[in-house]
């Protein structure tokens, strides 16, 4: 047979780059990139490229399993729905809707994802539902609304080969948004300046005209210090502020107490240094701030977007092309998880829970009673397992090995009634599953993903799901009937038309429209093509508004008993928890071990060599890993990244939350690091 091209869409990153799926007898044999494609042009990173090997691997998951006793048994799906809607009814019968939670996901379709926000909400009138982009950008879809009106990325990927200057801080877009880095880098040879802000040496800094180390969670001073410096020069845009943002007498008042010396003494730049970065961000004409999760992933994540947006509307580099802020959106579909509803606080397109027109509106159109309460996070409900929570259900998500402080998420997991896991995979969450549930991957599947600059894009199917494997669409709408609501949907399409009728901002969008390039919302009627960035005339929220940025420093600073500072992230060849890249013999070649940095300084001190296998404890458990002394991380700092099981970074991390936002401090903890020889520890 002749092979087939189907075009679609990664399934990794935000960035949504174009692939071109080569079929050959019913099997994904291939990759190509889309030269079409309004954002990959034709290029794609090392995971987009070998995105086929993990799709036919011998582990997929064929047939719904069931937990009998300490194994899993296999069972038919006219079995397994009855049991998984049998079970979750009696949960909601015996202790009420709200001991019911679900997490939907950041790696499934919009469609998929409506559906379950919708059946979460219909058949238990609960708002408990989330996913992990309570683990990723939370803050900023809380201080982004709060200082513009809207948590998505202001402008589009394009715009930063505009940007006469980049200031990216706390996100190393090399390994994690290589083609976004790109269009970076076509701005560095038109003259731009980069300026990177990140306590670690990422491939980002080696390669920028300025890097600031920071120390670990000293974003805020850092900006404020900079801010200060800009208004006492008078280089910011009053113009701007006087016709566009509220509150700049707080913040000016909130500045008076951060002079550019206290906050070099804070975070450790000089203050030439400072005064320096401030005036070229300042001054440039058109300048963007681009962050991930060096920013949100912090006891005071909310805080510090609030500082970023800050920023950028003092010096009025927002709400036009080429300047703005960019929070690079981490999963394929983080974007539209949220935008879906996919959080306890809001229905589709960010109407409040609490909104009573918002209810009306959705109770009108799903025709039931809702809850106003807002529900429980994806970190409560975790933590509020066999509590508050009774019956789980978890659909592509591995908090297993993405919450912090694993050895308490484990031991929560085996606390709840019962538990349904939806994967491509038997994961490390799912061995704690009493009902596991076989998904299609990207690969076999329809539907849509909106990327991290707000752009609808279709997926498109290629081949069939190995086994009984059903789409996630298919399980959903399957569970809901045997839940006894009415989810008659048969293409993902119609789904969107549901979608669009209740969501003005994607009133627009149909599956016919996005069959060349794709949509950024907003897209308010069929006759729209979309929107390339926002707060043009006007903020989302009318006026800007400048929120004090409350500074708390890292909850756990290392000290005589745990000496090191601990930051865990990301490598370019890996990703998250390992489920799809680690089954990619291409990606393994580049590495297929944990790893961990250390400063040679710190390296000698202790005795270590390369390669050396060390532990690496905090107040919460430990990992053994391999030592590889580098420069990249700062003296007294240890990085690891947090894709491998056998060396969990999250058994280390500290569960500490932001208060707003409820994400977990992942890039800051104390720890201490013993040389071995060490059995490994994998679990
Ligand atoms: N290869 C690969 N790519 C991915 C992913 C993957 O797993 N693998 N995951 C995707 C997802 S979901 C996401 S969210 C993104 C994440 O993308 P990134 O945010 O770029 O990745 P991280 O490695 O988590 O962290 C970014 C940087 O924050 C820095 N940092 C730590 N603490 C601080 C601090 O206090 N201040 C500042 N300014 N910086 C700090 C770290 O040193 C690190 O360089 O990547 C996406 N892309
Ligand atoms: N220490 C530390 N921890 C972190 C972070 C960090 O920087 N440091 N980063 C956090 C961040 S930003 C994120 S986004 C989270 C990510 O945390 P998770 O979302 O838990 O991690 P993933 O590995 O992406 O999990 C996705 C799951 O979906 C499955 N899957 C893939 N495609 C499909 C599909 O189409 N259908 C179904 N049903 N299943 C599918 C995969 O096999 C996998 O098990 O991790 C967080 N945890
Ligand atoms: S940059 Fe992201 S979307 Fe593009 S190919 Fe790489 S992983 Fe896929
Ligand atoms: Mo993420």
């Amino acid at each position: 047979m002749n092979p087939e091209f189907i075009k679609t869409i990664c399934p990794y990153c935000g960035t949504g780059c174009g692939l071109i799926v080569k079929v050959e007898n019913g099997k994904v044999v291939g990759i190509y990139p889309d030269r079409e494609h309004p954002v990959s042009r034709g290029t794609l990173c090392i995971k987009g490229w070998f995105a086929h090997e993990f799709v036919h691997h011998p582990d997929r998951l064929k047939t719904p399993l069931v937990r009998i006793g300490n194994r899993f048994e296999a069972i038919s799906w006219d079995e397994a729905i009855p049991l998984a809607a049998e079970k979750l009814k009696a949960t909601a019968e015996t202790y009420g809707g709200d001991a019911v939670g679900g997490l939907c996901s950041a790696k499934c379709t919009n469609e998929e994802n409506y559906l379950f926000q919708k059946l979460i909400r219909m058949a238990f009138r609960t708002n408990n539902v989330d996913h992990c982009a309570r683990l990723c950008h939370a803050p900023t879809a809380a201080g982004m609304a709060q200082t513009t009106g809207s948590g998505a990325m202001t402008n589009s990927i394009s715009d930063l080969a505009g940007a006469e200057c980049s200031l990216i801080i706390g996100s190393n877009a090399a390994e994690s948004h290589p083609i976004i880095m790109g269009e970076i880098y076509k701005a560095v040879d038109r003259g731009a300046t980069v300026i990177v802000i990140d306590p670690r040496k990422t491939a980002v800094a080696q390669n920028a005209a300025m890097h600031l180390p920071i120390n670990p969670g000293t974003d805020i001073p850092l900006l404020a210090g900079m801010m200060r410096h800009i208004v006492d020069a008078g280089l910011h845009d009053e113009a701007f502020i006087r016709e566009r943002v509220e509150g700049f007498e707080e913040l000016k008042n909130f500045l008076q107490s951060w002079t550019v010396e206290r906050a070099a003494g804070e975070c450790g730049i000089g203050g030439d240094m400072i005064r320096n970065v401030a005036e070229i961000y300042a001054k440039a004409r058109e300048a963007a701030i681009v962050y991930c999760m060096g920013i949100t992933q912090h006891a005071c994540g909310t805080a510090n977007v609030h500082a970023v947006c800050d920023l950028a509307m003092l010096c009025g580099k927002i709400g036009r092309e080429f300047s703005g802020v960019y929070p690079l959106r981490g999963q394929n579909n983080v974007q539209g998880s949220c935008d879906m509803g996919g959080l306890p606080n809001v229905y589709p397109g960010y109407q409040g829970v609490t909104d009573p027109a918002a209810q009306e509106k959705f109770q009108q159109a799903w025709e039931r009673d809702l809850s106003a309460k807002p529900g429980l996070t994806l970190t409560e409900m975790i933590g509020g397992a066999g509590k508050e929570i009774r019956s789980l259900y978890i659909m592509a998500e591995n908090p297993a090995m993405s919450d912090p402080d694993v050895n308490h998420v484990l031991e929560s997991l085996t606390k709840l009634d019962f538990l349904i896991v939806q994967d491509i995979f038997l994961t490390e969450t799912a061995k704690f599953a009493h009902l596991v549930l076989p998904a299609a991957c990207f690969a076999e599947k329809t539907g849509t993903y909106t990327n991290t600059e707000r752009r609808f894009q279709l997926l498109r199917q290629a081949v069939e799901p190995p086994g009984e494997a059903k789409g996630d669409f298919e399980i959903l709408c399957l569970l809901a009937n045997g839940l006894g609501l009415d989810f008659p949907y048969i293409h993902p399409g119609e789904v969107m038309e549901e979608i669009a009728s209740l969501v003005p901002d994607y009133g627009g969008v149909r599956f016919d429209r996005l069959e060349r390039a794709g949509l950024q919302w907003p897209c308010p009627d069929t006759y729209h093509s979309g929107t390339r960035y926002l707060h043009e005339h006007k903020f989302t929220r009318g006026k800007g508004l400048f929120v004090t940025p409350q500074y708390t420093p890292p909850f756990e600073k290392p000290d005589e008993a745990y000496p090191y500072y601990l930051n865990t992230g990301r490598m370019f060849a890996h990703y998250h928890t390992g489920t799809m890249t680690r089954r990619s013999p291409f990606l393994n070649r580049e590495l297929e071990k944990p790893y961990a940095e250390i400063h040679p300084e710190d390296a000698e001190k202790a005795g270590i060599r390369e390669g050396d296998r060390i532990r690496i404890i905090s107040r919460r458990g430990s990992i053994v890993t391999a030592a590889r002394i580098s420069e990249r991380v700062a003296k007294g700092s240890i990085f690891t990244p947090f894709h491998f099981t056998e060396a969990r970074a999250n058994i280390l991390t500290n569960p500490v939350l932001d208060p707003i936002s409820k994400i977990p401090e992942f890039k800051v903890c104390a720890v201490k690091v013993e040389k071995g020889p060490y059995e490994n520890q994998g679990r």
